[in-house]
């Protein structure tokens, strides 16, 4: 049996292949890491902790807070913060960004942008949920706090994304820019060990992935596409958990949309931290991701943290498909 190789490990090795010469890049790439298994940890046993529903809140966004969205949100801040590798973060669950005061180092060169938990409804019902999260380099200067404009970085700006997924197995699955690799989670070893490396997302596909319950609140280009969809006898496949259905899309191929509707006229799911790091790493994999106005999402100036975008995103053949209806 071939050696395994730890996500720690291949960190390590990609950040001297990227010249990571502080390796401080590498440093906030593990920490994350650690934190997920952490949060894989929390996730799986939450049914038998009093860690499950609603903590009463709404979140910035106007979402029900559940209890483990708070935990993981608090978990994943303070092992940022720890790392002194991070000036700041921004998430979905603060109204505002965090800037983590310059400590010793003043070489904080990294900002994070991160979804704790999306999905987070689906917890009580034991639905996969998954963690979000972007790597930008601050535009600040060093040694000084954070600044808003550090977060409204076009997608093209990321250095890293990626996501975590707690289904049936726990992965790890991240891009530096250099193509997209998937690590399993072994619990036997407490370790993420690569399990899907170089991961492209197939040219085409049969599975379609849209909340249909509000096809009637799609634009007449959506519809026309989705009834082409059914005329074609595609999948429908639907988790109501973003990493869950965009996890599936990069292994299977087809397409996931999230369009404009009469309740979310702008679109629903928030471009910052979780369109453009999902975006990214898609790209990576030989995917498209446009918005339902066409645009590339990475290239949507982000002008405010919880910004909202409608999201087309998929195999090649798919998105193409679905343009010619927009
Ligand atoms: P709807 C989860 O709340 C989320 O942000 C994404 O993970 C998911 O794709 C979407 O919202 C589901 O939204 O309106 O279909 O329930």
């Amino acid at each position: 049996m071939s050696r395994r190789i730890t996500l720690d490990e291949f960190i390590n090795n990609e950040g001297e292949s990227r010249q990571d010469a502080t390796g401080e890049f590498s440093g906030l790439l593990r920490h994350i890491g650690i934190a997920a298994k952490i949060i894989n940890r929390i996730v799986n046993k939450a049914g038998l902790m009093d860690i499950l529903g609603e903590d009463g809140g709404h979140n910035f966004s106007g979402d029900t807070v559940q209890k483990l969205d708070t935990y993981t949100n608090d978990l994943m801040i303070e092992y940022l913060r720890n790392s002194h590798l991070c000036a700041g973060v921004a998430s979905e669950e603060l109204e505002h960004f965090i800037s983590f005061a310059p400590n010793y180092t003043k070489s904080n060169k990294y900002i994070v942008v991160m979804d704790p938990l999306d999905g987070s409804s689906n917890i009580d019902v034991n639905i996969s949920v998954g963690t979000i999260f972007g790597i930008y380099k601050r535009k600040s200067d060093l040694g000084t706090d954070a600044v808003i404009d550090d977060f409204l970085q076009n997608g093209t700006e990321l250095l890293a994304s990626g996501y975590v997924l707690y289904g049936t197995s726990t992965m790890f699955v991240f891009t530096t820019g250099n193509g997209v690799n998937g690590f399993t989670y072994d619990r036997g070893i407490g370790e993420f060990c690569l399990s899907h490396a170089n991961m492209m997302m197939p040219l085409g596909g049969s599975y379609y992935s849209v909340n249909q319950g509000y096809y009637r609140q799609f634009n007449k280009g959506v519809r026309e596409f989705l009834d082409g969809c059914a005329d074609k006898n595609r999948m429908l496949r639907y988790i109501g958990s973003m990493v869950a259905d965009v996890h599936r899309t990069l292994c299977l191929g087809g397409i996931f949309m999230y369009p404009q509707t009469q309740k979310n006229p702008e679109g629903k799911l928030r471009i910052l931290y979780e369109c453009n790091p999902l975006s990214f790493l898609v790209e990576q994999a030989g995917g498209i991701s446009i918005s339902e106005s066409k645009q590339r999402i990475l290239g949507i100036p982000v002008t405010s943290l919880h910004q909202r975008t409608s999201i087309i995103v998929g195999s090649k053949d798919l998105v193409n498909e679905a343009l010619n209806f927009l």
